[in-house]
This record gives C-alpha cells, structure tokens and sequence, in this order.
C-alpha cells in the first residue's frame, strides 16, 4: 500500500511543457497553435505520441477530439480530466496545455508508483476551444458532449475562409469515433486563472465555481466610401466611424452595469482601409460576457439597440451574425468541494471563483460531476506571449489534480 500519497514530478511536467511550447512558439514565449493548422498538426502529432507512450489507449472522434484511456479494475465510465492544445495567435504556452500534460503528468507518476485505480482515468484535448479562427469556441468539446452539431460545426468557415471539415481532414485528424454519446464518470480540468484575482489575493488554488456566458456577434456595416477632403461631414456614410462607435458605447455600457458584465471589440477590418478613403465597409466582432444570463440578455440588446441607432444615424447598413452563445454554467458542489478539500490537505491556499474565460470543461457540467482547478496567472496576463504561471504553482496545481482524480477513480 503507498506510504504517502505519490505526487507529480515537475521537472518531465515543465519539460514537456516548454517542448509543446515549441511547436508554433512566437517571439517573447508565446505559441501560435491556430486550430486546425499544421502547428496544431505537430502539436497534436507530439502529444498522441506522449499519450501512447504512456501506455494510453488512444481514439481519435469525428471532429478531432483526442481522448487517451487508462483501464481501471473496473470496466466503468472513465474519470475524465484534459483540456485543449490549440491557442490564439499571441497566446501562452499555459492555456489548455497545461490542463493536457499536467493529465499526462498524472498518468505518468501512478505508472511509476504501480497504481491501479477502480474507475478508468481518461485524458483528453478537444478541437479548436478558442475559436479564435472558427468560431465558437469550445467547439470540439461542445459536440464531444452532444451540445454543438457536428455536420454544422464541419461546414463553419474561419475567418480566413477555411472550412472546418477540410481543415480538419487535411491535417490529418478526421477520426472515426463517434460523437455526442462519451459519458464521463466526472471531468476535471486544471488551467491557469488568465486573471489576476489568485495572485493578488496571494491563494494558490482556485476551485473554479463556473463558467460565465458567453456571446459572440459579428457585426458587417457598408457605408460610402469617398474622398476623405473632399466629403463634408454631414454627407458622409462612414462605416469605420460607425465601428468605432461601438466600442465605445461597449466600453461605456459595461461600466454602467458594473458587476462582471465586460465587453470586447477585438476584430475590427475596415475596407478599402486607407488613409484617405472613407471606409465602405467595416467588419467587427462583440464579444459579451457576464456570470448573470439575464443581465447578459439585457447587454446584449442594448448593444444591438445602439448599433442599429448609430448606423442609422450615420446611413449606414448593418448586418449581424452570432458567432458563439454560451449560457452560464454552475460546476457541481461536490467537485468545488473536492478541489477545496484537496487542496488544503496539500496545504496549499485556496479561493472559491468564477472564470471569466470559457472551457471544455463548461460542456462536461451539464452530463457530469464536472469541476475545474486554476492556478494564477502572473499579472494576471493570458491571450498574450507574456502567459507565465509558476513551477511552484504548477507542482500544486498538478498534485492537487493527481490527489482528486484518485479520490475520484478509487
Ligand atoms: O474565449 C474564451 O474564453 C476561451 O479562451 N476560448
Ligand atoms: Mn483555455
Ligand atoms: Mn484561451
């Protein structure tokens, strides 16, 4: 019987983080691992190795999704825990990966410890989490667990025009595993906070208490385009003033509801996008999100509202698309409780908290006990090259997933 309870080895879990960071790394530390690009190829190439090495039964489904299966004594549903691999274009070499190798981790010190557990343990990554080329995000978790469709999600084009079904099978990942009926005994994700509430409160750990909502819109404006001299204003139809118009009443707005309504313009193309033309066109995205869906409901239509008056106003056309609606997701009590319970047995801080970003594991909690575990984020930084989490907040992170999995898994 163990003595004590075997606990990660941070030198093979930071190493393989950094050489997963290599696959797509950028300038400053970060990685571009685009969904579906041949970076996500190769990173999807080295961590199926890893998995098999480790003596994983591997699949791969319909839309991509890896999951990797550790037989328990017991032929049940699998103890999930995984993340996902692909990132933005300027992202860290912590979101979704660690989640990924930190599973690998743990099946790795229970190969060496010789311990065989009751339930299966699975570790997974899913397709294309942050939507940032195909939106919406959580795409390969939402139809791994039944909630997105998946010859819809195959037909969505990127924002460079890619379908994802092509994308997919050009890389080499279009596998035959079915969809939509994978039922986990439980799912437990580890990710870094990507906010700056765990460091600044000094706790280590984070048991996650949800997932806040989500909503995506694309907004296309078509104005005039003219002589930028010539044109007195009060002729204009100028679709980037329009564009830019939003993003300040987005701004304003959030600081009017306060609480964690928050509000993001983050794409903007405007066309013929010169300096001396008044732009025809402009292409932007809204990305709203907050913990309450009516409060997110009543963001949402003010925004629209306003878009609608300010294009008017301007004689300007719009047209809107939804690119991504979640609604919030509570995690089950007994999982926050284990990820608390765990942790301070460990010793280490702990703070109950939201997540202001979305995660697979928002997919799992309406099918199964589903809990998350963060640890911070150095400045609070995330979708930036500059991402950095500790060694040390790792150890405690991993080794808190390792003690919960196991108290899951028997
Ligand atoms: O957008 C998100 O919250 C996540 O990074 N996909
Ligand atoms: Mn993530
Ligand atoms: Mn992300």
């Amino acid at each position: 019987m163990q003595t004590e309870a075997p606990r990660i080895n941070i030198d093979r879990l930071v190493n393989r983080i950094d050489t997963l960071a290599g696959i797509g790394a950028v300038a400053g530390g970060g990685v571009c691992r685009l969904a579906l690009s041949d970076e996500d190829r190769k990173g999807r190439d080295l961590v199926a190795r890893w998995m098999r090495d480790l003596g994983l039964a591997v699949t791969t489904d319909r839309i991509g999704n890896l999951v990797g299966i550790r037989s328990g004594s017991e032929a049940c549903p699998p103890v999930l825990t995984g993340s996902h691999i692909d990132t933005v274009a300027t992202g860290g070499r912590y979101d979704g990966s660690l989640g990924v190798l930190a599973g690998l981790e743990v099946i790795a010190t229970l190969n060496e410890a010789g311990i065989t557990t009751r339930k299966p343990l699975g570790v997974a990554f899913f397709t294309n989490e942050e939507g940032a080329r195909f939106a919406p995000d959580m795409m390969g978790s939402g139809v791994h667990q039944g909630f997105l469709d998946l010859e819809e999600m195959l037909d969505i084009r990127g924002i460079d025009g890619r379908r994802v079904g092509d994308a997919l099978a050009e890389i080499g990942y279009a596998g035959t595993e079915p969809v939509g009926s994978f039922r986990a005994d439980s799912y437990l994700e580890l990710h870094v906070e990507q906010g700056p509430v765990l460091e600044q409160e000094g706790f280590t750990i984070g048991a996650v208490e949800g997932v806040q909502g989500i909503s995506w819109t694309e907004y296309r404006l078509t104005g005039t385009s003219n002589h930028a001299g010539t044109t007195p204003m009060h002729l204009r139809r100028d679709a980037g003033y329009v564009a830019a118009a939003v993003a300040v009443e987005a701004r304003r707005l959030s600081k009017e509801m306060g609480g964690s309504q928050v509000a993001t313009v983050g794409l903007t193309e405007l066309k013929p996008n010169l300096v001396n033309v008044i732009a025809a066109e402009a292409l932007l995205t809204l990305d709203l999100r907050n913990t309450d869906e009516k409060l997110l409901q009543a963001a949402e239509a003010r925004l629209n509202e306003a878009i609608k008056r300010f294009a008017s106003e301007e004689g300007v056309g719009v047209s809107s698309r939804r690119l991504a609606r979640f609604e919030p997701v509570m995690f089950a009590p007994d999982m926050i409780n284990l990820v608390e319970d765990t942790a301070r047995r460990l010793g280490h801080s702990v703070k109950r908290l939201p997540s202001g970003a979305g995660h697979d594991a928002q997919m799992f909690a309406p099918n199964c006990p589903t809990g998350m575990i963060f640890v911070p984020s150095q400045g609070g930084i995330s979708h930036n090259v500059a991402e950095y989490t500790a060694p040390e907040d790792i150890r405690a992170g991993a080794d808190v997933l390792l003690q919960a999995l196991l108290s899951r898994a028997g």
